[in-house]
């Protein structure tokens, strides 16, 4: 089930209508599919029955796929968008859709405005997009050596420009993500995540990436996850938060789902973002990553504890 499967609603300028997204939801049996289908890179619970997620995967084995979805294959159904690995998010131009990137007005330190549009393969700005993980669009800002993580979500004016208040910490060459679902004038759905380079003036320099870690702290609370990516092979993170003395920290639902992750690649930035299963298992959240080759990723982890979003940020080494 990809296409008109995927459990969203078309949207407008204005956007969000959840109850109608979630009677969609209802009518089409794929409740779940909300908390699948953001941004779905090869980061994905198994398609295949016979994993170790079959018995919490939503029915049928499915998931939803939409802003994000990679060159990614299940149920007969491919989808063929980034690097060839898995990966995406390294082109500006994919499946037929264009970002037209921002004019460069970005400056460190200073409030400013990321504006963009999204063109279709007739250059003409799309305006029409699906509510997916509760938001038409999402994007991801880095700074390009993986520090200065931004997850935003821009809000669109009528002639399909999105904008949104973007403050860069620091000079230097930063990488934006647009993660959407674009809704075609026959109703077809597309997924994709378009990548451009910001260039905000001045020095620039790079820090190098921490260590790698399996936990890291992010306001008095630590995230640390359990589990050992692999090349092409969908294996399980787990991940746990705990708060001060080490109780446990309730996870939250948050975009519809009890967390976000996010992987960037050393040397390419490629993007893949992964959502967990849709339910806790105890204080522990779920995500199926799939390493779509060797290298360091920068990982970040958007979480809710306490109706407070924050990012725990880990370094991992994908042998
Ligand atoms: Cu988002």
């Amino acid at each position: 089930m990809d296409g008109a499967a995927r459990g969203t609603a078309p949207a407008g300028p204005v956007a969000v209508d959840r109850e109608t997204l979630r009677l969609a939801l209802v009518v089409g049996g794929l409740v779940l599919a909300v908390l699948l289908g953001f941004g779905l890179g090869r980061l994905n619970p198994p398609a295949n029955p016979t994993g170790p997620a079959a018995g919490t995967a939503p029915a049928g084995g499915d998931h939803s796929h939409a802003p994000g979805t990679g060159a990614h294959t299940h149920d007969g159904a491919t989808v063929t968008q980034g690097g060839g690995d898995g990966a995406t998010g390294l082109s500006i131009s994919s499946a037929g859709y264009t970002l037209v990137p921002p004019a460069g007005d970005l400056s460190a330190g200073r409030a400013g405005e990321l504006r963009f549009q999204i063109r279709d393969d007739q250059r003409r700005a799309v305006t029409r997009f699906a509510v997916v993980h509760d938001k038409p669009m999402h994007v991801i800002v880095v700074r390009r050596d993986l520090t200065g993580y931004r997850h935003l979500h821009p809000t669109m004016s009528a002639d399909g420009t999105w904008s949104v208040p973007l403050m860069p910490s620091d000079p230097g060459s930063w990488r934006m993500y647009a993660d959407f679902t674009a809704v075609a004038d026959d109703g077809r759905q597309v997924a994709t995540v378009l990548g451009a380079d910001l260039a905000v003036p001045g020095g620039y320099a790079p820090r190098p990436l921490p260590a790698p870690a399996t936990s890291a702290m992010v306001d008095g609370f630590t995230a640390a996850y359990t589990g050992t990516p692999e090349v092409g092979r969908a294996v399980p993170l787990r991940f746990r938060v705990t708060g001060a003395a080490g109780a446990a920290a309730p996870l939250e639902p948050y975009l519809g789902a009890y967390g976000h992750l996010v992987a960037l690649r050393e040397g390419d930035l490629g993007y893949l973002h992964v959502h967990p299963e849709p339910a806790p298992d105890g204080d522990a959240v779920t995500f199926w990553v799939t390493a779509p080759g060797p290298g360091r990723y920068r990982m970040f982890l958007d979480f809710q504890v306490g109706g407070v979003v924050r990012t725990a940020e880990f370094t991992l080494s994908v042998a």
